[in-house]
C-alpha cells in the first residue's frame, strides 16, 4: 500500500468526523472559526484582542491547537470564557477527530462563536476540514505579499483573510496592494480585513463583521 493511499484513508475519515463536528454546531447554532497562520503572525494576539472587544456582547470559547505548552490556553483563560488546549505533540495539524474530543470539554448550549487557533503552520491545517463554519487565514506584514501565492491551499479554503501587524508596515517591505491582489487572485471571493492586534487599529470591522455573521446568521 502506498503513502498517498494511506493520507487519503486518513482524510476520508477526517470528512466523516468533520461532518458529525458540523452537525454539531448546526444543531446549535454556533459559528465556528478555524484560524490558520504561520507561527507567530498574531493568531492568539488577535484573539486576545476581539474577545475583549465582544466581552458582555457574545459568548465565545476557543480551542487552541499547539505542539506543546499551554501557554496560548492560558492568555486566554484570563478573559472568563471557556477554552481548551489540544497538545498535539509534535502533530502539525489539528483534526477533526481532536475538535470532537475538545467539544466534549466545552458548555455548547452557553456558546455562540467558537474560534479554533489551529497550529501554527499554513500547509496541511489547510487541507484538513475540522467541522468549522469557514476558515479564516491570518498574515503578518512582516511575512511577504507573496505568501498567497506560495501557500495557495490555505488562501484558497479560507472565506476570510486577515493581515495583521500593520502598524509594522512602515519598516518592512510589504505592498499592501500586491498582497490583496495575490490573495484575490487565488480566492476572489476572500473578505479581506487589515489590523494591528497590537494597537488595535482596524480590529472593529472584524470584531462588527463577527457580530453581524452571528446576529443574521
Ligand atoms: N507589532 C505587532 N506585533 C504583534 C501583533 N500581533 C501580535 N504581535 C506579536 O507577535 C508575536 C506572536 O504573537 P502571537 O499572538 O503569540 O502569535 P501566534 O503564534 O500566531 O498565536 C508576539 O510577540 C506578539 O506580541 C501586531 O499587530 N503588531
Ligand atoms: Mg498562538
Ligand atoms: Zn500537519
Amino acid at each position: 500500500m502506498s503513502i498517498i493511499t494511506i493520507e487519503k484513508k486518513i482524510l476520508e475519515k477526517n470528512e466523516d468526523l468533520a461532518k458529525l463536528n458540523r452537525e454539531i454546531f448546526h444543531q446549535k447554532n454556533i459559528l465556528t472559526l478555524d484560524l490558520l497562520s504561520s507561527p507567530g503572525s498574531g493568531k492568539t494576539t488577535l484573539l486576545e484582542k476581539t474577545l475583549e472587544i465582544l466581552k458582555g456582547k457574545i459568548h465565545p470559547a476557543v480551542i487552541e491547537g499547539d505542539v506543546q505548552t499551554d501557554h496560548d490556553a492560558q492568555r486566554i483563560a484570563e478573559h472568563q470564557i471557556p477554552v481548551v488546549q489540544i497538545i498535539t505533540r509534535g502533530g502539525c495539524h489539528l483534526d477533526a477527530r481532536l475538535i470532537q474530543d475538545a467539544l466534549n470539554k466545552l458548555p455548547l448550549d452557553e456558546i455562540q462563536l467558537l474560534f479554533i487557533e489551529n497550529v501554527g503552520n499554513l500547509v496541511c491545517p489547510a487541507e484538513f476540514d475540522l467541522g468549522e463554519t469557514e476558515k479564516v487565514v491570518i498574515l503578518s506584514a512582516t511575512e511577504g505579499d507573496d505568501k498567497p501565492l506560495k501557500y495557495p491551499l490555505a488562501f484558497h479554503k479560507a472565506t476570510t483573510c486577515i493581515l495583521n501587524k500593520t502598524d509594522l508596515l512602515p519598516y518592512v517591505e510589504f505592498s499592501v496592494d500586491t498582497f490583496r491582489k495575490n490573495a484575490l487572485k487565488i480566492n476572489p471571493a476572500l473578505t479581506l480585513f487589515e489590523c494591528s492586534a497590537k494597537t488595535g487599529d482596524g480590529i472593529e470591522a472584524w470584531t462588527d463583521w463577527l457580530t453581524h455573521k452571528i446576529k443574521n446568521g
